[in-house]
């Protein structure tokens, strides 16, 4: 299946036994998402953080919610404070909390309660080798992701690293929730092609919705 061929620019496409892709989903609540984005990024900043292996990762982030996700020499984890400010990361927008709980619900994930938000920054160049989510404690919660600004090609394997990965164009607006006995299946962005979104510029922002304590 080359979901690259999915181009309508609505509507939901199931891509696992339990995920699911919304084309468009965030849309509606668009103008509202980037005005709190805007608000928190002023908070807690974007930046680099160091892989455990030393090597500073491509992406920018930064998180708001009770948890952050962190990543230093001592590893990947999640953290009740933001290390750079040593203040409690920025509350969850009440719009983000809706749209990841609405779009968990039209997936079948009833009563999503993200607690929280990680926030990733790609400009042109930039990219996420395949990984697992391996650092929350329950996976039976679902991952909700919103995408926006630039495309991106997504890569979404399967429960080995090996195994061959589906390749989806995420496009702004999008929005993907990945639950069940999809939860650990490996994904990855390729590097991020140069262009110009007209809301945005030149990066994409993708919002990741977790359950993490
Ligand atoms: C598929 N970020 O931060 S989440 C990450 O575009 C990450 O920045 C992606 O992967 C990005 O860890 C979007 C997509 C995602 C998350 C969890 C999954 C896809 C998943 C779990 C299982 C399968
Ligand atoms: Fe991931």
């Amino acid at each position: 299946m080359n979901l690259f061929d999915a181009s309508n620019d609505s509507g939901k496409l199931q891509i696992g036994p339990a995920s699911w892709w919304l084309r468009g989903f965030a849309l509606e609540q668009e103008m509202k998402m980037l005005e709190a984005l805007q608000q928190l990024l002023a908070e807690s900043p974007l930046r680099q953080m160091m892989t455990p292996g030393g090597q500073k990762m491509s992406v920018r982030t930064t998180s708001c919610g009770q948890l952050g996700w962190v990543s230093d020499r001592k590893g990947y984890r999640y953290e009740d404070r933001d290390p750079v400010s040593g203040r409690p990361w920025p509350a969850m927008p009440d719009v983000f909390s809706s749209l990841a709980a609405t779009a968990a619900d039209t997936a079948g994930f009833a009563a999503f309660e993200a607690d929280a938000c990680l926030i990733n920054q790609y400009h042109p160049g930039a990219k996420m080798g395949l990984h697992q989510d391996k650092d929350e404690h329950d996976f039976s919660q679902p991952i909700v992701s919103v995408s926006l600004g630039l495309p991106a090609t997504f890569l979404f394997g399967g429960l080995r690293r090996s195994d061959k990965a589906l390749r989806m164009e995420l496009r702004h607006g999008d929005v993907v929730v990945w639950g069940g006995d999809d939860r650990l299946r490996y994904h990855g962005v390729l590097p991020i092609m140069a262009g110009r979104h007209p809301a945005l510029g030149n990066q994409r922002i993708n919002l990741t919705f977790r359950k993490a304590g």
